[in-house]
């Protein structure tokens, strides 16, 4: 188990309550198995593609906790699963998506990890790098034209992305109208198979808020508690009529791009080994046995029920229908059943 060095000292939480401290590691531990149950699937050959954000946990759930439900929006890309689950979409809900079932809720049309429910405020988006950014803004643009005070949008983006037109020209619009958006990028230092320092001159992005005109603040991405205290902030501001804030966290992605990428073919076993060294999960682990906030017992127990949880939702997901071809043009054309009409 990894080292901390909290023992004994006072636990900065960022004003999180010992429930929510239990609920961001369980969220992370959901991803952990969820993210295991997409890879053994694909291999198992039982769905076409994964994509894993183990490394991303912490981030993943500090940010979510920072999110107001039935408020904010989310507009997530596709290695966002912690968030998904952190806004409340279920693991049955995730392996719908995965699986491709016609219960899911893009109607098993979408590409797995492309999650979306209106439900929870989390907004569909493509594979195409960076075309939500702009959707963010526009989402955005519309609280405040319509007066919504109290919400706000959260959109996340790779480091990669931030290379896209639409990145730089959604953060500057939003900048002009002030508009109540963060945007939050998870730098986990490579873009499939580039890394940081071949995708731009200056890898510190937070330093691009100055030149937008816009507060930008960079954080450790591997510990949920400061990850939560920057977004919370950073949504708060604009929740309030503060505008727009550039966050970047600081994390890794420890599995290959996705199951159909071999991460051995551009960067070594010991380079990725030096990463889990700082692994966020067994850390979180640490910091919340170190402070009494779990026992070792309770932590037992909520791994057993983890996994429970997620065998369960995947049986319960294989086992529901695909789409049928009659559904081919549900949810396209209003009112018509097929596109000619
Ligand atoms: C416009 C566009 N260009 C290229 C791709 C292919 N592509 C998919 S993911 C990816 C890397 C993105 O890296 P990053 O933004 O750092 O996110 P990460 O996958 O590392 O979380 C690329 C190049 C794409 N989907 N869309
Ligand atoms: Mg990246």
């Amino acid at each position: 188990m990894a080292k901390t060095d909290t023992k004994g000292k006072k636990l900065e939480r960022n004003g999180l309550s010992d429930d929510q401290l239990r609920a961001i590691f369980r969220n992370m531990l959901l991803q952990r198995q969820l993210d295991n149950r997409g890879f053994q699937l694909n291999r198992q050959g039982k769905i076409p593609f994964a994509l894993g954000s183990e490394g991303h946990e912490a981030l993943q759930a500090g940010a979510a906790m920072a999110f107001h439900r039935g408020k904010d929006l989310l507009a997530p890309y596709y290695r966002d699963l912690g968030l998904a689950l952190g806004i409340g979409l279920t693991p049955y809900e995730i392996l719908l998506s995965l699986f491709a079932r016609a219960a899911d809720h893009n109607g098993g049309r979408q590409f797995p990890n492309h999650y979306s429910s209106k439900d929870a405020g989390l907004m569909s988006f493509s594979s195409i790098l960076a075309a939500h950014i702009p959707h963010a803004v526009g989402a955005a643009y519309a609280m405040k034209y319509r007066g919504e005070r109290g919400r706000a949008v959260l959109v996340t983006c790779g480091d990669g992305t931030t290379s896209e037109g639409e990145w730089h020209e959604s953060v500057n619009f939003a900048s002009i109208h002030k508009l109540p958006v963060v945007f939050l990028v998870e730098n986990n230092l490579w873009a499939i198979s580039t890394p940081i320092e071949h995708q731009m001159g200056q890898p510190e992005i937070w330093k691009r808020a100055a030149g937008y005109g816009i507060p930008g603040h960079r954080f450790n991405g591997f510990d949920p508690i400061e990850t939560y205290g920057s977004v919370n902030e950073a949504l708060d501001r604009a929740r309030s009529g503060g505008g727009p804030t550039l966050l970047e966290g600081m994390c890794y992605r420890f599995l290959a791009h996705s199951t159909d990428d071999n991460d051995m073919t551009y960067r070594t076993k010991e380079e990725v080994e030096a990463h889990r060294k700082e692994d966020p999960v067994p850390r979180f682990e640490r910091v919340l046995l170190d402070h009494d906030v779990m026992s070792a017992a309770d932590v037992e127990k909520l791994k057993r029920d983890v996994l429970r949880e997620t065998n369960e939702a995947t049986d319960r997901a294989e086992a529901m229908p695909y789409p049928t071809a009659a559904d081919l043009y549900t949810h396209l054309y209003e009112g018509a059943w097929q596109p000619w009409q």
